[in-house]
């Protein structure tokens, strides 16, 4: 079987994975959560039981969690080195590095401010604690990152990889929760101005706005969650 990709909306950080998948370009399908409504029940429990997205049903069947452990899955099959590198070489060794910065505290700073937002009544003492937690810690990751990205077209070198697919979904959350000025972090600007232009990351922008572009033809369509759940679901 294709591999199945469970992707989040709206504002999924798996938005990164798709357009990883789409640019590996092997068979794979889709399957579109939405993270409002679908989640929080006992049937998407059995397939994470940590209530998120992304979710990865292998061609294998098994069910992959956590987004760093879906991307090595993809980079141990990307043998033709089109969103990473040979394992051995620096280039991989910075382009994990970089990754894991970015699914570890650049992600975690957003924290307080999805808090904030998801809280239906709350203190305004509160929640005004939250935001001003939130958007010091989302600036201070956004200074370390603005110091790590180098002179080169995408976050390692010159062309889109799994470090710019796990980054591009989660840096638009600053404008969702007004954290940053993005004028103040010039080369994350253009660097991301550059993801967001790749045709992959494009393909990925559509669907998870509820599209169905052509794309590379490598997704064979989406299954519906029940149907992922009545299959796989532990
Ligand atoms: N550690 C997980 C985190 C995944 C995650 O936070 N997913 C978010 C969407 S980007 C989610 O499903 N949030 C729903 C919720 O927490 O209610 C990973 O890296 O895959």
């Amino acid at each position: 079987m294709e591999p199945i990709l469970l992707y989040g909306f709206p504002a999924g950080s798996s938005l990164g994975l798709v357009a990883a998948f789409e640019r590996v370009g092997q068979p794979y399908r889709l399957c579109r959560v939405d993270m409002l409504a679908d989640m929080k029940n006992d049937a998407y429990a059995r397939i994470n039981g940590r209530q998120e997205t992304p979710v990865l049903i292998t061609d294998e069947g098994r069910i992959l969690t956590e987004t760093m452990a879906i991307a090595a899955w993809l980079e141990a099959r990307d043998t033709q080195r089109r969103i990473s590198f040979d394992p051995r070489s620096p280039d991989a060794d910075r382009m994990h590095q970089l990754m894991a910065f970015v699914n570890t505290g650049f992600t975690a700073a957003f924290s307080p401010l999805w808090v904030a937002f998801e809280m239906v009544s709350a203190d305004p003492a509160l929640l005004a604690t939250l935001r001003d937690f939130g958007r010091k810690g989302v600036a201070d990751r956004h200074d370390r990152l603005e110091a790590m990205i180098a002179d080169t077209d995408f976050l390692v070198g010159e062309h889109l990889t799994l470090a710019d697919t796990t980054l591009i979904g989660v840096a638009r959350w600053a404008e969702f929760h007004q954290a940053v000025e993005g004028a103040a972090y010039p080369k994350l600007a253009a660097l991301r101005r550059r993801i967001e232009s790749d045709p992959a990351v494009q393909y990925a922008q559509s669907v998870e706005d509820g599209s169905m572009p052509a794309g590379s033809g490598a997704c064979l369509g989406h299954v519906p969650l029940a149907e992922v759940i009545g299959r796989f679901a532990a």
